[in-house]
């Protein structure tokens, strides 16, 4: 039986800051598991596959199974229903809120934090089969046991049609569905299967215009794999990172995870690299087109995109640009005296490579670019020690559910997560009741904040200061988050208000000096808040975006979430030490707030980037302007946002928002009209934080009716819709959040709604 392992090393080649803490790793033992642990988990395998096209995102249910039958929960209260918003009483809300937080204290880890499953996009896990299957090593990282399980992941997530999507719930796409197969073949699928799914696959790649319509990303994987030629792909020219800084497209001043995934992509473009030609790459250059390999006009392929994936088409300037690079630039770069510099480059990037392998202890940024520096360690050196500190570190990026193993879009959303649900637990006043639940997540906060910069001059490697701040998952991860060092630090000043016995020791003063100068040092000259570093480019940098499926990913964009989280933490920093940096802090509040205004759209919106997507980008809006001083009196920004939420309430009391209102930038319901749990409680959130209570409580008390009515047996929510999204496009889950914003939301309307009406 599989079982989920927490904080815990086992391998010479890793290195760690904080002896593991939050890193989550599935172990296949064939020892463990009683006949009715494995029948349990065989029904819920099936039970998901059997509704597959109805339900496309699982609800991590072999971690919960695995906690809660490790801590069992000692009291099971009895469920709670509501007819009617008069039946709803403080009781009934009590009642439904220690329910809720009894169970998700069985499914915390021992360590402090919440683990959960942080998959959702399809593109990541065939990247690693790739550049595994090159190095060689593919049979001895993944067990059989590992694949089994990746491939019921692929076979699980294949769309009606035969092909695979960008993420979970998306239409088929070429990115996907090649990518998807490939990952199959390379473990082990024959293609033609028995079944007919690697059939299907094939056949819709074939009919959408074969692989050589693949986005630029695939065209990437392709050729490294030796199914695609070079000559197929745009440039992506190592030189760029010998320019000086003070070009307005320096990769320095890019978006971090812009500029570290094209960083290793420009050390195998600069060198061309193509991994020794086996019998399964003969088979799939047959596979893949629809004319003879070397048939193709590979010089047509580099600006082709099936239609399906097309999200950000190439503006004509790119075209232009490729095309001199392409026929001008490379030429010369590739023979004496151009291959000097090419040369000279391609070391420049490799040092930049293992600086970032290193100052993340080889989990690197995001998954895509900890595959490919491996690859490219693998490729200076095969024997090298980076490769072998790059293996374990694989693991910490597979997440296994009931739909199988999938590769996850970071290593985890353990500390984001925690903060997260601090802040729920606190905001139901229960918190004497929930002391040990506490005090773990406040030792795992307490355990995961960065300590130190990074080493060296920080300029020189692009990097921002981290000492100070939070993670969105480790401390082994590192890379600092402005709105991750926010809700950090929220979580930190709201326990240190509470007694040292119930939730343990309070941080360091001096530890919360540096989380704040961390946040006063990221705001940009217009007062907004970007993702873990500075703006350093204009907007119109955007033009050279050549990644056809996604969009705003060149530079670090100020957003809503970070500018308002960022507020909210000195907010309440400033009231507990009132005297510290008194007058940068409340000068930084003022232009963050001036900077939400500026930015909310004219129907009182704001447009979320990380959730989805108005109801997430509303209720961080509202609560940093609120934060700021502003309230439903005084500001009629704050009056018109709860116009626009209360305009979107279903009949049913919730809110439900589709994610195609992340990529449309239009509010968009979901299919049905269905409410989802997250959506309505963001949006009561962002209701009781703007004073509705006062006004007009009945449609906060509709939507708590909602959430009380779909609590679970157990205590858990059920898991709806995805919520989460990347570069407008991308979809990724959040497992956590079924059960930390119910509570949070049901913590304020009891605190602030129900109190009220009692009073
Ligand atoms: C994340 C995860 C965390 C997230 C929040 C902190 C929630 C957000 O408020 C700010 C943006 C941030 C840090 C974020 C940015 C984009 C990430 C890193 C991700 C969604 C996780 C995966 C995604 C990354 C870009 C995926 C790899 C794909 C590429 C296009 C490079």
């Amino acid at each position: 039986m599989w079982k989920l392992k927490i904080a815990e090393g086992g391998n010479p080649w890793l290195r760690t800051l904080n002896k593991h803490v939050g890193r989550q790793v599935w172990e296949f033992d064939e020892e463990l598991g009683l006949p009715e642990e494995i029948n349990e988990i065989e029904k819920v395998r099936e039970n998901f596959r059997n509704n597959r096209f109805v339900k496309k995102h699982s609800a991590d249910l072999l971690m919960r199974m695995q906690f809660s039958k490790e801590q069992p929960s000692n009291t099971v209260l009895p469920q709670v229903k509501v007819k009617d918003v008069e039946d709803i009483t403080e009781d009934k809300v009590k009642n439904t809120l220690r329910r809720a937080i009894d169970f998700y204290s069985t499914i915390q880890a021992h360590d402090g934090h919440w683990p959960g499953d942080y998959g959702g996009p399809m593109f990541l896990m065939p990247g690693l089969i790739i550049a595994l299957s090159i190095t060689g090593v593919l049979n001895a990282v993944l067990s059989k046991e590992h694949k089994r399980e990746m491939c019921r992941y692929v076979y699980n997530h294949q769309n009606i049609d035969g092909g695979w999507g960008l993420h979970i719930e998306g239409p088929s796409t070429m990115f996907g569905t090649v990518l998807n197969y490939v990952a199959m073949r390379l473990l082990g699928e024959e293609a033609t299967d028995g079944e007919g799914s690697m059939e299907k696959g094939r056949k819709w790649i074939l009919d959408h215009g074969s692989a050589t319509a693949i986005t630029s990303w695939g065209k990437m994987w392709l050729s490294v794999l030796g199914v695609f030629e070079w000559s197929g792909n745009n440039p992506l020219p190592p030189e760029i990172w010998l320019l000086p800084y003070i070009v307005p497209f320096h990769p320095g001043r890019m978006w971090c995870h812009c500029r570290m995934v094209y960083l290793p992509m420009s050390y195998l473009y600069g060198k061309r690299f193509v991994c020794p030609i086996t019998p399964t790459i003969l088979a799939l250059r047959k596979e893949l087109y629809n004319i003879p390999y070397h048939e193709i006009d590979w010089n047509k392929a580099r600006n082709e995109c099936a239609k399906e994936d097309l999200y950000y088409p190439h503006p004509m300037v790119q075209d232009i640009l490729w095309e001199v690079l392409d026929k001008v630039v490379e030429p010369i770069l590739m023979r004496w005296p151009g291959k000097k510099l090419r040369e000279k480059s391609l070391q420049t990037v490799m040092k930049h490579i293992h600086y970032e392998d290193e100052n993340t202890r080889y989990i690197c940024i995001g998954p895509v670019n900890k595959v490919l520096n491996m690859l490219c360690c693998w490729i200076e050196d095969p024997n090298s020690e980076a490769f072998k500190r790059h293996i374990p570190r694989i693991y910490d990026y597979l997440w296994l559910a009931e739909d199988g193993m999938k590769m996850q879009g970071y290593n985890g959303s353990q500390a984001w997560d925690t903060s997260f649900a601090i802040q729920a637990i606190l905001s139901t006043n229960l918190a004497d009741e929930y002391g040990t639940t506490l005090k773990k997540a406040h030792t795992y906060i307490k355990n995961s904040q960065v300590l130190d910069d990074c080493p060296g001059n920080l300029e020189f490697w692009y990097r921002h200061i981290s000492k100070g701040a939070w993670p969105f998952s480790t401390a082994d991860h590192g890379w600092p988050i402005s709105d991750c060092t926010a809700e950090g630090l929220k979580a930190i000043v709201q326990l240190s208000k509470l007694p040292p016995d119930l939730v343990g020791e309070k941080l360091d003063a001096a530890r919360m000096y540096d989380a704040v100068n961390v946040i006063l040092s990221l705001q940009n000259s217009d007062g907004g808040y970007a993702t873990y570093e500075l703006t350093r480019s204009y907007p119109w940098m955007e033009l050279i975006n050549p990644a056809e499926t996604f969009g705003d990913i060149v530079i670090d964009y100020p957003y809503v979430e970070c500018t308002s989280a960022s507020i909210q933490a000195l907010t309440s920093f400033k009231k507990l030490y009132p005297g510290h940096r008194k007058g940068e802090i409340e000068d930084c509040i003022s232009r963050a707030a001036l900077f939400l205004e500026s930015i909310q759209l004219t129907d009182g919106s704001w447009y979320g980037s990380w959730g989805v997507c108005f109801t997430y980008g509303t209720w961080f809006g509202i609560k940093g302007l609120v934060a700021s001083g502003r309230n439903y009196s005084n500001c009629s920004s704050i009056r018109k946002a709860c116009d626009f939420l209360l305009s979107n309430q279903l009949t049913c009391g919730g809110w439900g928002e589709s994610y195609l209102s992340c990529q449309d930038k239009v509010y968009s319901n979901l299919s049905g009209n269905r409410s989802h749990l997250v959506n309505t409680a963001w949006a009561m959130l962002a209701l009781i934080e703007a004073g509705q209570a006062k006004r007009d409580a009945m449609p906060l008390h509709r939507a708590a009716k909602v959430i009380i009515n779909s609590q679970m047996e157990n205590g858990d929510y059920p898991q709806e819709e995805i919520m989460g999204v990347f570069n407008r496009n991308c979809m990724i889950t959040y497992a956590a959040y079924r059960n930390i914003f119910p509570i949070w939301a049901l913590g304020e309307y009891r605190c602030k709604v129900l109190m009220l009406k009692a009073a």
